[in-house]
């Protein structure tokens, strides 16, 4: 069984200290992926107080891009050091966690379309590492270099491999309408009143993006928070389960 889990910025960071890990909640995570550890994982982070502090002064975006290297060598170093922490409080644990950096494999195409190469990783799985990538800044045709979240690389990874499970682990419970956590969605015309913005196309722009690009996955994802990392990891059903019973 492969998994592809995404850990979100704001379950591994301070979100509102710069830099800032929160480490009681990173290796919590961390000993929760140790124990449950026994399957093909791959672990995705998000850029917490890291990524996006950097990205916001410098007005770098999804589609706003930059050719300041000054920029660039600043996301994408925050997000190193992110990317170590989370790396070290795996190894820690003793999961067989390899980092991997999308700036360096990574590209979009002037259109914004995101090509990753992903045989490192398959290759990574199959020789019983556990690859972790991160959002970051990426090489970006016409526009210099722009933002490329995790949640972008959540689908491109889960179209690619063959995930049998998606999780993103986020401040979260799950989707939600009003205050309640909506147990399943398996079209998105039936929770759009509930997440609004039903026009969105951009795949990282809030809840609703996110929906409709896991719908488009051919694979189970749960969206919820600290509390499902565990169940998730044990097979069970947390917060909010996307498109694609089994
Ligand atoms: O937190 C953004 O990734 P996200 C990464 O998954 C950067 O949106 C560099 C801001």
């Amino acid at each position: 069984m492969t998994i592809v889990l995404k850990l979100g910025g704001s379950v591994v960071t301070d979100k509102d200290a710069p830099e800032t890990v929160d480490r009681e909640a990173l290796e919590a995570a961390s000993r929760t992926i140790a124990a449950h550890g026994d399957r093909d994982l791959v672990v995705i982070h998000g850029g917490g107080s890291f990524g996006h502090h950097h990205a916001a002064e410098h007005g770098v975006s999804r589609t706003t891009g930059t050719h300041d290297t000054e920029a660039i060598r600043a996301i994408h170093g925050a997000m190193g050091r992110l990317n170590a922490a989370v790396v070290d409080a795996l190894a820690a644990e003793g999961v067989p966690a390899i980092p991997v950096r999308p700036l360096s494999a990574g590209r979009r195409s002037a259109g914004g379309e995101l090509q990753l190469p992903t045989e490192q990783v398959k290759t990574l799985l199959a020789e019983g590492f556990v690859p972790v990538l991160h959002g970051d800044v990426i090489a970006h045709e016409e526009h210099g270099a722009t933002i490329l979240s995790g949640d972008e690389l959540v689908c491109a990874l889960g179209g690619a491999l063959s995930v049998d499970r998606v999780g993103l682990c986020s401040a979260v419970p799950g989707v939600l309408d009003g205050g309640d956590v909506i147990p399943e969605i398996d079209a998105f015309e039936d929770v759009a009143h509930a997440l609004g913005a039903s026009e969105s196309t951009d795949v990282t722009g809030g809840m609703a993006g996110k929906v409709r690009a896991l719908l488009d996955l051919e694979t189970t994802a749960f969206v919820f928070d600290r509390n499902g990392l565990e169940p998730f990891l044990k097979g069970e059903e947390p917060g909010t389960r996307i498109g694609w019973e089994r």
